[in-house]
């Protein structure tokens, strides 16, 4: 059993654009607010933040083909992903706190391009495929997939503010966890690249054991980027979230999954996104929704259910 400290650099990414309601750009500062760096140091982690990033805000960003916000967004993952790129080269699992899940375009290509290629488990409600053009809402946070991978790239049109970046995953190297609200669009795309899925379905038919068994027998040995939307849990759980879907994963179910993903070694970049300290009815649905977010980056970086403890303890002598 390995047990190396881990070393997280964090990144906060406080941006909305991705979607169109105000909030989800607060999570970062109320991530570390619970309680997040003092937790993972001591749990025995090496920390270091890197602060949160700070995106220009694009005037006269007119929707592109019926996309939204379409150059802020490019503009903002840009600097996502030198961010990313230089956390990796300095030597820690980055860790991106959203943010809406647009971003998950600039924190996996920043990812892949101080790595090379990467693993991505995708755990969310929603499978964030759709083309800019085959998108209903215009929302780019239920569109970074299709600007990932590369074989939706003839599909996906050059967008202002993106030509810094090029597709850097292959769908074979792509497993979702968690899904029950697909789009017909994207539910087409997911079976003509033959995307490995475990939907909601899987999950009550195998058990999450199997689950994360499967997901890490399909993947080759390549760095893993855990992309988490919280709002793959039960809202019943995390419901400060901006589009909650009833029928979710179990807080045990969504921690399983980071303590798998923790002991396989290769976890190498995690994104948090979607956590929407604004949503909620009250301020016990902010605090279990933060909270959860929270626990699940634990799991991310060695906490354990059983209990830890430090490698240099020792019992007090009488
Ligand atoms: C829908 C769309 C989405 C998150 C909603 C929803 C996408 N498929 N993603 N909430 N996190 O707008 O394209
Ligand atoms: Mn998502
Ligand atoms: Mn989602």
């Amino acid at each position: 059993l390995r047990e190396q400290a881990h070393s997280v650099g964090i990144i906060g990414a406080p941006f909305s654009k991705g979607q169109p309601k105000d909030g989800v750009e607060c999570a970062p500062n109320k991530l570390r607010a619970a309680g997040l760096l003092e937790r993972l140091q001591q749990q025995g982690c090496a920390v270091k933040d890197y602060g949160n990033l700070t995106f220009e805000n694009v005037a006269l960003d007119e929707p592109v083909k019926g996309s939204k916000s379409v150059r802020t967004v490019g503009s903002a993952n840009q600097r996502l992903s030198e961010a990313v790129k230089a956390v990796k080269r300095d030597g820690h699992t980055a860790v991106m706190l959203g943010g809406d899940h647009s971003l998950a375009i600039g924190s996996i290509h920043g990812h892949t391009a101080a790595v090379g290629p990467v693993s991505v488990v995708w755990v969310d409600a929603h499978a964030d495929i759709h083309t800019p053009l085959s998108s209903n809402t215009g929302n780019i946070h239920g569109q970074p997939m299709s600007y990932l991978l590369y074989e939706l790239q003839s599909k996906v049109p050059p967008l202002p503010n993106f030509s810094w970046m090029k597709p850097c995953l292959s769908s074979r190297d792509l497993v979702y966890i968690g899904l029950r609200d697909v789009d017909p669009e994207e539910h087409y795309i997911m079976k003509l690249l033959t995307v490995k899925a475990f939907s909601m379905t899987q999950v009550d038919q195998l058990g999450v054991a199997r689950v994360m068994e499967e997901t890490c027998d399909y993947l080759s040995k390549k760095p893993i980027h855990l992309s988490y939307d919280i709002d793959a849990i039960d809202p019943s759980v995390t419901p400060a979230t901006g589009t909650p879907a009833v029928g979710g994963l179990t807080y045990r179910e969504g921690i399983y999954i980071t303590e798998y993903l923790c002991q396989t070694g290769l976890l190498s970049a995690v994104d948090m996104v979607e956590v929407n300290p604004l949503r909620g009815r009250t301020e016990d649905d902010v605090h279990s929704t933060v909270s959860t977010a929270v626990d699940l980056l634990l799991g991310c970086f060695g906490r354990r259910r059983e209990g830890n403890h430090l490698p240099d303890y020792s019992l007090p002598e009488p």
